[in-house]
């Protein structure tokens, strides 16, 4: 599998996924559909459905224009979030395949929206999987609690993405990276892999380029809200329990003006 990423509107990404033995291909969260049409086209591939993580526009905003532009295109979304232009449901544990050799696991990730579905993408044997994570999963951070507990947060991103193989490659909704890390340092200021990533993603976001991918390995070293299962890190925002601190560096972010 090849994985393309488009960037949309001020910061949202969308992607595209091709299976190169049969050159279909998959949109994740196309929310301007011209632009990854361009792109399908200039690899001549055949867009044959949309993969939403949630029912927001920014994310879902382009579903209903993809299928006038593209007739019958299936498009993929959450069964419990009313996702824009949906023709089939799915739920945790759904399997979608792409061409002949793409495999596409649906995994429940509800928080930010209660119906956010997250996808993890594995091609042939030796080639490394990827997870799209929309607001779920950001880059160093995570989504804001719109809908859901810090429990299900806790769910989503340390137990269904956390255990996840380390070397899944992490494809999120926006680019927030520079932001989160510089927010991960005032909860962990002695990290030296948090300095370390901050000063790669001022360096890419310098030279216009994306932060995307991360890895699941890297997300375990460097988002907070990943590392809430450390006591170390519990005690530093003054919480004994991985769920408190997890509520707790929440709202600590939802108040911190960087
Ligand atoms: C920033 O830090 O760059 N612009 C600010 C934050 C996802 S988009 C903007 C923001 O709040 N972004 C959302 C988020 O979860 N951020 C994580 C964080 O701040 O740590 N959205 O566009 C957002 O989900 C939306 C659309 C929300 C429709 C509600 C509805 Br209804
Ligand atoms: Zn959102």
């Amino acid at each position: 599998m090849k994985i393309y990423h488009i960037p949309c509107l001020q910061d949202n990404y969308s992607y595209l996924i091709i299976d190169e033995t049969t050159k279909e291909a998959a949109a994740v969260d196309p929310v301007e559909p011209e632009k990854v049409l361009q792109l399908a086209n200039q690899h001549g591939v055949h867009l044959s459905f949309v993969l939403t993580t949630h029912k927001h526009w920014d994310h879902a905003g382009g579903n209903e224009k993809i299928k006038e532009l593209v007739p019958g295109i299936k498009v993929y979304g959450g069964s419990v979030d009313d996702v824009k232009g949906c023709t089939n449901k799915v739920d945790n544990g759904d399997k979608i395949s792409l061409g002949a050799e793409t495999n596409i696991l649906c995994l429940h990730t509800p928080c930010h929206t209660l119906g956010h579905i997250s996808y993890y993408v594995t091609g042939k044997e030796e080639e490394t999987p990827a997870v799209f994570t929309g607001d779920t999963l950001f880059i160093a951070g995570c989504g804001r609690f719109f809908e859901g507990t810090a429990e299900q947060m806790y769910q989503s991103l340390c137990v269904t993405l956390g255990s996840l193989p380390k070397p899944t490659q992490v494809y999120c909704g926006h680019e927030y990276t520079v932001k989160n890390l510089q927010f991960a340092l005032t909860v962990e200021p002695e990290n030296t892999k948090i300095v370390e990533k901050l000063t790669w993603s001022q360096n890419q976001e310098k030279a216009s380029l994306p932060t995307v991918p991360s890895t699941i390995e890297e997300e375990l070293e460097t988002n907070p809200f990943m590392r809430v299962e450390i006591s170390e890190l519990q005690q530093k925002v003054g919480c004994s329990s991985p769920i408190e601190a997890l509520r707790e560096i929440r709202k600590l972010k939802d108040n911190w003006r960087g």
